[in-house]
């Protein structure tokens, strides 16, 4: 079996790290990198992270694509994309729990007001905030996929109340669970603080738009961990500037590294980081999607196969 590692988006450190990483794992099959010579009508599967628009086409043997990461809207926006080739993204546990940190963090952040803090800091302002228990805080989720639902349980058992937003009808113990586009604004008028761990599709798109936050409570926060593409970025500034959200923290972008002139960066309300709230671990992806790979060999479907109708 012949794997091809197609890694334009990472750097040719990352890209010898993971080609190390899965060489060790492929012991019996040739894996080579997109940087070295191959031959197309070889390559069975391949691992992507970053590729050019119909570039899959020069592969007339191809079984699979392995998305690196969990969001293959990046991959499905390419309209080449062959309908026969299944696209595979990623599960890994190791995902959900950084994300989990990073949200965990962020709402911590926020519940205990340090963006106000922060405020009265640059005033040189000595003066302490009123306090409230997790349980009076509530917390909105968006998608309750495999983070979303890993986000909702660790912040529901840390005391939180937690209500969370999802297409079909879910059950999560101890979180109050909504779906359907009409639900949307019930969670919305909730959320002191909002998250977004949705995938990026033709119905989300723009889902984090003024007519959401004219919902939501006077003084809450937005943690966009999802895609760029979720959020309106005029209306948030909007929101923020008229002061009835109070703070946001965006760590993904519609185009990726954020442009140093983006007034996001400068914005005394927002905190960017870039796209680090759940990094791939290679080891226990590359270990995942050889599993994935036998289990693509013997006839059954992988885990997180994706379904191309619903995007996601
Ligand atoms: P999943 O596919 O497991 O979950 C997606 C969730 O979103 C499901 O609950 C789904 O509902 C819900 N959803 C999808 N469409 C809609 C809709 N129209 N209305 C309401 N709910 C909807 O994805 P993951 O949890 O694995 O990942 C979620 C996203 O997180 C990724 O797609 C990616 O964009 C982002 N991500 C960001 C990272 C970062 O570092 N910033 C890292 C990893 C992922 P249902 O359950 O009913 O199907
Ligand atoms: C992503 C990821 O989908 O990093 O953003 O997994």
């Amino acid at each position: 079996m012949s794997i091809l590692l197609l890694t334009r988006d990472f750097t040719p450190e990352e890209t010898a790290d993971w080609l190390d990483i899965l060489k060790r794992v492929f012991t019996n099959d040739a894996v080579v990198s997109w940087q070295e010579a191959f031959n197309p009508d070889e390559i069975e599967y391949i691992l992507v992270w970053g590729h050019e628009r119909g570039e899959f086409n020069r592969f007339g043997r191809l079984k699979a694509i392995f998305s690196l990461g969990a969001g293959v809207d990046e991959l499905l926006r390419d309209p080449d994309l062959r309908a026969d080739v299944p696209v595979v993204r990623l599960i890994d546990p190791n995902l959900a729990e950084t994300m989990t940190e990073y949200v965990h963090m962020r709402v911590l952040h926020y519940h205990r007001r340090l963006h106000e803090y922060q405020r009265l800091q640059d005033a040189g302002e000595w003066r302490q905030l009123s306090y409230m228990a997790p349980k009076e805080r509530t917390i909105g989720v968006l998608g309750l996929g495999e983070l979303g639902s890993a986000v909702c349980k660790h912040l529901s058992a840390n005391g939180f109340t937690v209500c969370g937003w999802s297409r079909n009808s879910k059950r999560i113990p101890g979180v109050a669970t909504y779906h359907g586009s009409d639900a949307l604004p019930e969670i919305a008028k909730h959320a002191e603080i909002l998250i977004c761990l949705l995938p990026l599709t033709a119905q989300t798109q723009g889902v984090l738009s003024q007519t959401l936050f004219t919902h939501m409570p006077s003084g809450a926060c937005l943690i966009n961990v999802g895609r760029g593409g979720h959020l309106v970025e005029r209306d948030l500034v909007r929101a923020l500037d008229g002061n009835h959200l109070a703070h946001a923290t965006l760590d993904v972008f519609p185009n990726e590294p954020l442009a140093r002139e983006s007034e996001l960066w400068r914005h005394p309300k927002i905190t960017v980081t870039p796209h680090c709230s759940a990094l791939t671990a290679p080891k226990s992806a590359a270990r995942i999607i050889a599993e994935n790979i036998a289990r693509h060999q013997s006839g059954s479907v992988p885990a997180g196969l994706v379904d191309r109708s619903r995007g996601y």
